[in-house]
Parts: structure tokens; C-alpha cells; sequence
């Protein structure tokens, strides 16, 4: 069966808007305005997304015929931010629950060195296996954590984490960034035909997150899967426009940054 990846991967780039941090880490990452999903969704709509991420609750409530020109990627595990010493993330949705949601693609989180790697080894392998049956992309959160982690951010540790993504099947690869090109080719490299998003992280002051993506396109990566960068900030739409030209269109960091202030001026007004 082919795996269609052409939903949420344009000409091998793709932009992703990554919204499963109430459940990751706790309504503390909303306010009054990204507490609704609607809200979200609507910025991946008209933002162009290639895809919004989110746990089947949020897609069976929110996601419907309007949003249908946004790829949908259902999460099919998912842990609270309670289980941090030896993490483990169990599977809550199936492959089948999310391809009749009308998912793209579905995502599942892995825990590289935490002592529950095996569970998590095991879920995922059977995912890649089903979605697969359905042509559906999988795409794997490869997260280092645990007592035997020291530094997530590690080069080996990431590389590692990357590599056994493409052993265990996953499409695509989202991992965070260790602001290191350099070093940070070795991680895209151990992931082979795996392809790379990099994950956004904490809300940082726009310039420097568009320096940040900048330099980690250089690295060869496949894109990013944002989220409280996007929906965190004032000006979500200026954002994603800076954002979208510099992976779909490789603007330069410089124009993205006028860009974006362009627009933040307009969505001002
Ligand atoms: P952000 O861009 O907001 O960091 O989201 C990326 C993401 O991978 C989310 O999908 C997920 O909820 C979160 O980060 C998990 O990060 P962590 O486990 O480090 O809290």
C-alpha cells in the first residue's frame, strides 16, 4: 500500500500547527482566547497549514466539513505533564477511530530511555502497521526522557532518538532541535528516508524564532510542527505567513522578519 504522504508534505516541506499541549502540559499554556479550539483550527485554515495536531476529543468536537482543506492528524497517545519522572504514554485512540475522524495522518509519542520503552515500542509498531493498511502516514514524536536521559538536547541522544523512529517505521520524525546546525545534521542524517519536523517549543520573542527556524531549515530538515509559538503569539496570522514563505517558498530570514511586521501591522489595524 503506498503511504500518502502528499496530504501534509508539499514539495518535501511542510508546516504544522501542533495544538495537544492541554492535555501535555495543563490549561497553564491557554488563555481565554487558545482555550478554544475554534480558534486554532481557524489560524490552520486560513494559515494554510499542512496539517493541525490534535487528540481525537478535540477532532470529534471541533473538526468538521468547514476545516476540511486542513489536513487532520489525530495524536493517538498522549500523557499529562504528572508522569514526568519515568514517562510512559499509553495509546487512547485507534488507528481506525482517527481514519473515520477523516485523519491525514495520525502521530504517537515515544519516550527513547524511559524504562517503559518496550510498551511504547510495541504500540507504536502495530500504529505504523494499521495506518499503513489505510495508506496513512505515522508520525513520531521521538522525545529522550527518562531517569537515563542527562541532557534531552543532547547531539547522540537526539541522533539515537531519530534513528530509532526510522527502524520502527515512522514517516516522519518530530524531534526537537538542539541549536546546533552543525551537530543537528547528524540527527536529520540518522533518520534516513524518516523526515524531520522540528518541534516549536516555548513562546520566544518572534525574531528569535524565526532566526531559530531559519537556521534549522539549513539543516536539512522537512519542516516544523509549531504550536505555542502560533497560537501563543498576538499576531498568529503574521506569524504563519513569515513562517509558511520560509519553508514553502525559501524566503530569507531578513525578508520573513519585514514580512512579518508588514503584516503584524495590517492585522493591527
Ligand atoms: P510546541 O511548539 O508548543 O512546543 O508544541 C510541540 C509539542 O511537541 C507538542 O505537540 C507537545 O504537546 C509538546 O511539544 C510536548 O513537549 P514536552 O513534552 O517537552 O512538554
Amino acid at each position: 500500500m503506498k503511504i500518502n504522504t502528499g496530504k501534509i508534505l508539499k514539495n518535501g516541506r511542510s508546516l504544522l500547527l501542533a495544538y495537544d499541549q492541554g492535555l501535555e502540559h495543563g490549561p497553564k499554556d491557554l488563555d481565554l482566547t487558545s482555550v478554544d479550539p475554534k480558534y486554532i483550527f481557524d489560524i490552520a485554515l486560513e494559515g494554510m497549514y499542512d496539517g493541525v495536531i490534535v487528540q481525537a476529543g478535540i477532532a470529534e468536537k471541533y473538526y468538521h466539513s468547514y476545516y476540511k482543506d486542513v489536513p487532520l492528524i489525530v495524536k493517538l497517545n498522549g500523557k499529562t505533564s504528572y508522569m514526568d519522572e519515568s514517562p510512559i504514554s499509553r495509546q487512547n485512540c485507534s488507528v481506525e477511530r482517527a481514519a473515520k475522524l477523516g485523519a491525514a495522518a495520525v502521530g504517537y509519542t515515544i519516550y527513547t530511555g524511559s524504562p517503559h520503552e518496550p510498551e511504547m515500542f510495541a504500540e507504536f509498531s502495530k500504529i505504523v502497521e494499521q495506518a499503513h493498511d489505510y495508506g496513512m502516514p505515522v508520525i513520531a514524536w521521538m522525545y529522550p526522557r527518562g531517569p537515563k536521559i542527562s541532557n534531552e538536547l543532547d547531539t547522540d541522544t537526539l541522533a539515537y532518538a531519530a534513528r530509532i523512529g526510522l527502524e520502527l517505521g515512522a514517516d516522519f520524525i518530530k524531534i526537537k532541535y538542539n541549536n546546533n546546525p552543525e551537530a543537528f545534521k547528524w540527527v536529520v542524517k540518522c533518520a534516513g528516508r524518516s523526515k524531520i519536523l522540528v518541534a516549536g517549543g516555548n513562546k520566544m520573542e518572534e525574531h528569535e524564532f524565526l532566526r531559530k527556524t531559519d537556521e534549522i531549515l539549513k539543516t536539512g530538515v522537512a519542516g516544523i510542527a509549531v504550536g505555542r509559538n502560533i497560537w501563543q503569539h498576538e499576531r498568529p496570522y503574521a506569524m504563519t505567513k513569515a513562517i509558511r514563505k520560509m519553508i514553502h517558498q525559501n524566503m530569507g530570514v531578513d525578508d520573513a522578519l519585514k514580512l512579518f511586521e508588514e503584516e503584524a501591522h495590517k492585522e493591527k489595524k
